[in-house]
């Protein structure tokens, strides 16, 4: 089915899958699947991302899916393939809003039944935390992965709050203890927030995660070194996070946890086209943390559509 014709047989049926793709909750031999995570159990502070995934797929109805080559100027012009080639949506995961553990279950079943068919995924959150079941499953599947995670917070934290050391920002810890990603080949971008402790960053310093600042970024005598952190991540399975808070509140304030200073849409878009350029995709992706309640406009929704579909261009 053409856009258009999938723009027509939205108008006819109501149904909105991401980009108009096409509609298929059994797991299969696809190129890849789009999964929403309806959960938002693992935010500490203000919640509201479980109402995420149906404002993505709304705003994401009418996109073209031909993108713009990365240059129309000059000899370096790339085309870039028709995205989301070959993947379907396969709606949400059906997780229950009342308990943490068998919500990520869920996921990592779900995300695993079409890991198994050779499926890419993309999932659209729904609270960080989730991002632990899809790393689950696909570390099952290809062993260790390569993580490039866009986001103001390292979410490695220690402790335990409210008697459980689940939440949003601990999951990049869990998947290190738990051997689902190569510390060596994780690379943080966006870092920024104030923090409550110390054990943090030197527990990632340790494990041999490299982390950015939105200020290293902007460092000239750094673009060599960032530039090689980006593509060693790549050199092997790898999943692509982003937590929409790595942006600035002023181009995405329904978030969680705005944290003023961060990247515009344009330098979040810059750094996704190098995952473009690895020799093999990425094995899953995720953009999390849209909680559309959280601001008065629809800015923040269409932007999350957009981060979205750039990560399947
Ligand atoms: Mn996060």
């Amino acid at each position: 089915m053409n856009p258009a014709e999938a723009l027509l047989d939205h108008l006819r049926s109501g149904l909105t899958p991401f980009l108009g793709l096409p509609h298929g909750t059994e797991p299969s031999p696809v190129a890849g699947v789009v999964l929403g995570v309806p959960y938002d159990g693992g935010v500490l502070n203000r919640p509201g991302a479980r109402m995420g995934p149906w404002a993505i797929r709304t705003a994401s109805l009418g996109l073209g899916r031909l993108p713009m080559p990365l240059r129309l100027q000059g000899p370096e012009e790339e085309q870039r393939s028709y995205a989301a080639q070959g993947w379907v949506d396969g709606g949400n995961i059906p997780t229950r809003p009342f308990d943490m553990r068998e919500a990520l279950g869920t996921v990592e079943s779900v995300c695993s039944a079409w890991v198994v068919q050779g499926a890419r995924t993309l999932l659209l959150g729904g609270d960080h935390l989730m991002t632990l079941g899809a790393l689950r499953a696909h570390a099952k599947q290809h062993g260790p992965l390569g993580l490039l995670h866009f986001d103001a917070h390292p979410d490695a934290g220690y402790g335990e709050v409210w008697g459980t050391p689940f939440h949003h920002g601990t999951w990049v810890r869990q998947a290190i203890t738990e051997g689902l990603v190569d510390p060596t080949r994780t690379v943080q971008v966006g870092l920024r927030a104030p923090r409550f402790e110390d054990g943090e960053l030197a527990f990632l310093r340790k494990a041999g995660v490299h982390m950015w600042t939105p200020w290293d970024l902007k460092d000239p005598r750094l673009s060599s070194q960032l530039h090689g952190d980006l593509a060693r991540v790549g050199q092997g399975p790898a999943y692509v996070s982003v937590d929409l808070d790595v942006l600035d509140p002023a181009f995405c304030p329904a978030v969680a946890e705005p944290v003023p200073g961060g990247l515009s849409v344009m330098e979040l878009i810059s750094w996704l086209h190098h995952v473009q350029r690895w020799a093999q995709p990425f094995v899953g992706a995720d953009v999390m943390e849209l909680a559309p309640v959280l601001a008065g406009t629809d800015d923040s929704v269409r932007v999350a559509a957009h981060v979205a579909l750039q990560l399947l261009a």
